[in-house]
């Protein structure tokens, strides 16, 4: 079948990545971005395919978009993060979980045929085991955007299980890329970092330096999400989402690796309330499932990371 994708929230750190990605894979025609931006707020990578105006939590304008480019896949990516959801969580339970709704049963309704939404390691709470938390363990997460993303993952379970609905989902953890600005999330320093790095020389960071957290180079999120997507689901025994694993590293461990390349880069330590949010995810994370069922291999590790996050953000600055 010739593949009609819709991303939605395209203009997000995930989405201006995974649509450059998408159409490179299908073409540029068989990628519909879109987001809630007009035209002349988002990044011109978007508009070098088709790019709707699209607010998720209008339904009609949703079915309306789905109809018109007749899409048959879509990527909902479309949510408060973390930091953010935490001040608006009323907003962030409606988006993040209203959103999800309108795709699934778009795809019960057998209107689409393949839905991929993002989860995350914020699912996972303070009893969770810190360490190499394995795919099946407890998880009780005390933020507003981790109880709609783990809300989220019962949902997408129950839709396959119930109506032989065919959604995926990664628990990603803290994505770090030099193509997208991050928005409003509690790993956001990651990626402040470096740019602080090179056009300062030092950096204030939001959470304390032994604050030990799980990350991923952007390019291993989105090659792990096309080839989730791309996987024989008779070889998923996962039904919410899948662990996913790239680097562990703290605050102190990554100004280490800057200091090879930046040796008087400084950081300090301002913890804010995010603190408590990292406090209630896992240092490392186990996805020895998803190497098993769709072949998973992160390329980058911190120090090759750190290189290319440090080269490429130079040619920017
Ligand atoms: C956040 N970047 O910080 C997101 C992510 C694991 C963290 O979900 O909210």
């Amino acid at each position: 079948m010739n593949e009609k994708i819709l991303i939605i929230g395209a203009s997000g750190q995930i989405g201006i990545e995974l649509t450059e990605r998408l159409r490179a894979e299908y073409g540029k025609e068989a990628v519909v971005a879109s987001d809630v931006k007009a035209t002349t707020d988002v990044d011109p990578i978007l508009l070098e395919g088709p790019y709707e105006v699209l607010n998720i939590l209008d339904k009609e304008a949703l079915h309306s978009v789905v109809k018109k480019h007749n899409i048959n896949q879509v990527y909902l990516l479309a949510a408060l993060l973390s930091a953010t959801a935490e001040k608006n969580p009323a907003f962030a339970w409606e988006l993040n979980m209203n959103g999800l709704f309108y795709v699934l049963d778009m795809a019960k309704e057998g209107i689409l045929n393949k839905i991929y939404w993002p989860s995350s390691i914020a699912v996972f709470g303070p009893s969770t085991p810190r360490v190499m938390t394995p795919q099946d363990t407890i998880m009780d997460p005390n933020t507003v955007y981790g109880i709609s993303k783990l809300a989220g993952e019962r949902w997408c379970d129950y839709y396959h299980q119930k109506f032989n609905v065919d959604v995926r989902s990664i628990r990603y953890p803290g994505l770090i890329g030099y193509k997208s600005a991050p928005g409003g999330g509690t790993t956001d320093y990651a990626v402040d970092i470096f740019y602080k790095a090179l056009q300062e020389g030092s950096y204030t960071c939001f959470l304390s330096a032994d604050t030990a957290l799980p990350m991923m180079m952007m390019s291993d999120a989105i090659q792990a999400t096309v080839q989730l997507m791309q996987s024989d689901r008779s070889r998923l025994t996962v039904g919410g989402a899948y662990n996913l694993a790239g680097m562990s590293f703290t605050p102190a461990s990554l100004t280490t690796e800057i200091q090879k390349h930046l040796p008087s880069f400084t950081t300090h330590y301002a913890p804010d309330f995010r603190q408590a949010i990292a406090d209630s995810w896992p240092g490392s994370i186990d996805d020895s499932i998803a190497q098993r069922d769709w072949d998973w291999k992160a390329e980058y590790d911190t120090p090759t990371l750190v290189a290319k996050m440090l080269e490429e953000i130079k040619k920017k600055i």
